[in-house]
């Protein structure tokens, strides 16, 4: 007897900077949320699609939810990452090892209403260096989150993995795959282009410029006497003052994040590619929903 194909969407929630995207993609076993040590790097709700030959699991990666900030930005980070939580199969949890701070505290109390299981993954136990203070702050989860099971994991180790799709797969329903097989994200090509580019931003400047940027990719074509694509990408802050920062003394900086971008680029569409960065002030971008919704921010 075969066994029968099961498929399903899990959420990844959680606070900012725990480790949702970089476990998403961990568990893709490929790059396609972006990933920095600053929190709300991860601005929209992006599918990362696993397809076996038995099973299909859509991994939600959500933009952190967090307390405060008052501007149209943030007010979207946030309705992105809550509505994650209906309409899907199983919800993972995922908190930072050894913290547990008020706002995972605010996730928990919301996840209390949820309706489908929840499993707590308990990520970055690689930064636990003493195995005895690991059950004192698994004992704390246990009093503060209503959970299904708990899994510790480390996707720096690698460590885990295997237990997290498996608790998924026992909670998804038998039903033929959503997507077709060969799918890896609901999201097109070129908003992986532009996210490329704001991981370097993100990962490349100090607390304040990268929050006020963001980018669009204004050309994506086929150079065909090249063979390669042509990529225009551009770069919109808020400020006169984060322009300059943005390009850096003698454009060193827009340089060196062009060079990595690029590489990511071609890691991803496996072909030659000429990029282009340019950076423009567009005053208010952040906190005006007609902006927005032009730069692609829409639920
Ligand atoms: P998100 O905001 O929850 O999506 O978090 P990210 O995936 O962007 O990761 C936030 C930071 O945590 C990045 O600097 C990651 O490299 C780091 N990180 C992610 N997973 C681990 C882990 O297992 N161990 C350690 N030590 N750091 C991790
Ligand atoms: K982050
Ligand atoms: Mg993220």
């Amino acid at each position: 007897m075969t066994t029968p194909f099961k498929a399903g969407f899990a959420a990844v929630v959680g606070r900012p900077n725990v480790g949702k995207s970089t476990l998403m993609n961990e568990l893709l076993g490929q790059k396609l949320s972006i990933t920095s040590a600053k929190p709300q790097t991860t601005r929209h709700r992006i599918h990362g699609i696993f397809t076996a030959p038995d099973h299909q699991i859509v991994y939600v990666d959500t933009p952190g939810l967090h307390l405060g900030g008052d501007k149209s930005i943030n007010r979207y980070m946030n309705r992105a990452a809550r509505s994650a939580f209906s309409g899907v199969d199983v919800i993972l949890f995922v908190v930072e090892a050894p913290k547990f701070t008020r706002e995972d505290r605010a996730v928990a109390q919301q996840l209390e209403q949820a309706d489908v299981p929840v499993i707590l993954l308990v990520n970055k136990i690689d930064k636990i260096k003493r195995k005895a203070d690991m059950m004192p702050y698994l004992q704390m989860l246990g009093q503060a989150v209503k959970f299904d099971t708990l899994i510790p994991v480390s996707a720096y180790r690698k460590s885990g993995l295997d237990l997290i799709s498996k608790e998924v797969l026992a909670r998804l329903p038998e039903q033929p795959a959503i997507f077709p097989e060969d799918y890896i994200t609901d999201r097109s090509t070129k908003f992986l282009l532009a996210e490329i580019v704001r991981e370097k931003l993100m990962r490349s400047l100090g607390e304040e410029v990268p929050y006020g940027a963001t980018v669009a990719i204004e050309q994506f074509e086929m150079d065909p006497e090249q063979d390669r694509w042509l990529i225009n990408a551009l770069i919109l802050v808020e400020r006169e003052g984060q322009k300059r920062i943005v390009i850096g003394d003698k454009g060193e900086r827009i340089k060196e994040m062009g060079r990595q971008a690029r590489m990511d680029m071609v890691a991803m569409l496996e072909k030659r590619v000429h990029l282009e960065l340019w950076v423009k002030v567009k005053q208010n971008w952040s906190d005006d929903d007609r902006a927005l919704a032009s730069l692609g921010y829409t639920d």
